[in-house]
């Protein structure tokens, strides 16, 4: 191997055993100085709760574990969810390149999208040129879900491995090719509720809401969605009023 191949690696690897080559041989040795830089990945979703019924997105976010950027060139990420709860609807990349399920030897994908409760996502940074993963992170690929049932607080996670043979979440270096930067992952977790008549998505049915009605009193413009429309019939009027007050109160969460 080229000494220049390996000297970013080394570079990035500070505090791990490094291989270095001098004068024509391998050697090993443990550097003891400065904590490595990795790429940890966070689930980040775009709520904190969600109806029944209704989609919200959660991206994966690349986050250089350094206060400089650091590359990437692909990252196959494992999601976890409960399907009882929350159904994976769709995934696209939120970088330039491609978010894909693709068929893999692990069993993780069963289907497209995968409903199960675990899928691999792959995100390939466009050919021969990686993307920056920033200090403050950056969105690699968008998950859609939508909401089943209630339920409070369901997590969603990124697993290190699943499948059998097991995959694994990696992400690969966008400078050495095929090394693995990986560093920590967090998920994140959202309640699912069921309360159509909370019209202003603050977790409260009362007079907020009821303003909305009357401000909306009559039928819905055509050309615009009538998202106070509760029935689907066309007209904001008695039976929006009384879902309104048949709900008053906190919208429930089981
Ligand atoms: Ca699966
Ligand atoms: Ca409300
Ligand atoms: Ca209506």
């Amino acid at each position: 191997m080229k000494d220049s191949f390996l000297r970013p690696r080394i570079g990035r690897r500070n505090g791990r055993v490094a291989m270095a080559t001098i004068a024509g041989g391998v050697v090993c040795f443990a550097a003891a100085t400065a904590a490595h830089a990795d790429i940890n990945l966070h689930l980040r979703s775009t709520v904190l709760t969600v109806d029944v019924g209704e989609t919200f997105d959660v991206f994966i976010v690349a986050v250089s574990d350094s206060d400089v950027p650091q590359s990437l060139s692909a990252v196959d990420t494992i999601i976890g969810w409960d399907p009882t709860w929350l159904e994976l609807v769709s995934a696209d990349a939120a970088s330039a390149g491609d978010a894909i399920f693709a068929d893999d030897p692990f069993g993780i994908n069963e289907a497209s999208p995968p409903a199960d409760g675990d899928a691999l996502l792959t995100y390939l940074a466009p050919f021969g040129s990686p993307i920056d993963a920033m200090p403050a992170g950056t969105a690699i690929a968008r998950i859609t879900f939508r909401g089943v049932a209630t339920t409070e607080l369901t997590p969603l996670d990124i697993l290190d491995t699943a499948g059998d043979p097991p995959g694994s979440t990696r992400v690969f270096d966008g400078t050495v090719p095929g090394l693995d930067v990986l560093g920590i992952v967090k998920g994140t977790a959202v309640t699912v509720i069921d309360c159509v008549a909370d019209l202003t998505d603050d977790g409260i049915v009362g007079f907020q809401d009821l303003l909305v009605v009357l401000g909306l009193w009559g039928d819905c413009p055509a050309s615009e969605e009538c998202f106070a429309d509760l029935n689907d019939d066309g007209n904001v009027g008695q039976i929006e009023l009384l879902t309104v007050l048949a709900a008053w109160g906190t919208c429930p969460t089981d």
